[in-house]
């Protein structure tokens, strides 16, 4: 099978590229990418002899049109990805997230190629602190960022283009990611990061909102369970029941690196920042038979600590950069 993974040299991309390679020798696996601030190329050096890449943007419509001619699948991961970002300066957003999204489904309902797009909770909006309730595939949409509405706006051109044209289309909407290669702008590996630079790690607000955690290599392994096991034009949400307040993240971070409880700076919030996102992943469970395998966020945090007090010539170049931007809004 040939696969197209656009985005595959960020986080869950390159992770998605890596375990194919690893563990699905019959796939051959091309990616295009276009390397902006959070594209790295090191991110697949261990397997860069083994899969072809192509450094370009996926609103792009003639690369995208000759790259999606020779695929059998195409995995949609490229996004602008950080909703800090997506407050300072939202035309990305829209230009990759919306039209690189419209390029890339032109192209597959011209060849006629199957499309998985990868897809956020975040498009749900948030949820009350004290809701039992979840996110299931029937809640409405309700996104807060440019980001998140950007993402929805992408879901439901996909939504269209499956049900008006037939494009062989699934979506799947994941949960906040955690694990090894995140880029230092996220909140697990800024902290991370910022301890190991002696720099006080910053939670914004009170550190109430409550983020769903799931291990990356959870998240793929489902994305595969999708493309083998998912029925066209579904919707599958991905979580691994991981609901942790951000100060208690903080606090296992700084706890696990042997620093005090407190070691840590109030900065200002976010501008409307989400809540609390919940997934209810039952229909992904039952219909695909996944299941999550790092059940203790404890050990996979270790284990991602671990990783990048070890790569610190992969963090490194990039870390100052992202705390001077940060420094410019008070976070
Ligand atoms: P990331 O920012 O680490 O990586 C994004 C990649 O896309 C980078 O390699 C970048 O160079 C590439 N890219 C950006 N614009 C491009 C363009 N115009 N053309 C080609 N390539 C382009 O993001 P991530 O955290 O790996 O997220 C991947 C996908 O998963 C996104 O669609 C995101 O919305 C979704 N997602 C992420 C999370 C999470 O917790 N990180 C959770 C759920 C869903
Ligand atoms: O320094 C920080 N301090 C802080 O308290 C940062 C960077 C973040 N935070 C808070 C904001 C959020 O409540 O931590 C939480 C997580 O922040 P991010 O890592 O920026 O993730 P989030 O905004 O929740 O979005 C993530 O999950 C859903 C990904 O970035 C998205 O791509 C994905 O769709």
């Amino acid at each position: 099978m040939r696969v197209l993974v656009t985005g595959g040299a960020g986080f869950i991309g390159s992770a998605f590229v890596r375990r194919a390679v690893a563990t699905r020798p019959q796939t051959r696996v091309t990616v295009l990418d276009a390397l902006t601030y959070a594209g790295n190329l090191a991110n697949l050096a261990p397997v860069r002899e083994r899969i072809e890449f192509v450094r370009g943007d996926i609103a792009d419509a003639e690369v995208v049109d000759r790259l999606v001619a020779g695929a059998d699948l195409v995995v949609h991961f490229a996004a602008e990805s950080h909703n800090d970002n997506s407050l300072r300066d939202p035309a990305p957003f829209v230009r990759t997230n919306l039209v690189g999204t419209f390029t890339l489904l032109e192209a597959v309902r011209r060849h006629g190629v199957r499309y998985h797009h990868i897809s956020t909770d975040e498009v749900y909006g948030d949820l009350a602190l004290d809701d039992p309730a979840k996110f299931t595939p029937e809640t409405p949409y309700n996104p807060s960022s440019p980001y998140s509405s950007t993402k929805a706006g992408s879901d439901l051109l996909v939504r269209a283009w499956a049900r008006s044209f037939g494009v062989a289309a699934t979506i799947s909407n994941c949960s906040n990611n955690y694990g090894p290669y995140q880029h230092v702008e996220k909140f697990i590996p800024r902290q991370i990061t910022n301890v190991l630079c002696g720099i006080r790690p910053k939670l914004y607000g009170a550190g109430a909102n409550v983020r769903d955690w799931i291990h990356v290599d959870d998240h793929n392994d489902a994305v595969w369970a999708v493309i083998d096991r998912g029925r066209i034009g579904e919707t599958y949400l991905i979580g691994a029941d991981g609901e942790r307040g951000n100060k208690a993240v903080l606090e296992l971070i700084l706890e696990l690196m042997g620093q005090p409880a407190d070691a840590y700076d109030r900065v200002a919030d976010r501008a409307g920042h989400d809540l609390r996102y919940a997934i209810d992943a039952s229909k992904a469970r039952a219909e695909l038979g996944w299941a999550p395998s790092y059940l203790d966020m404890r050990a996979g945090l270790a284990q991602t600590i671990e990783w990048y007090r070890r790569h610190e010539e992969w963090w490194r170049p990039g870390k100052a950069a992202v705390e001077a931007s940060y420094a410019e809004v008070g976070q």
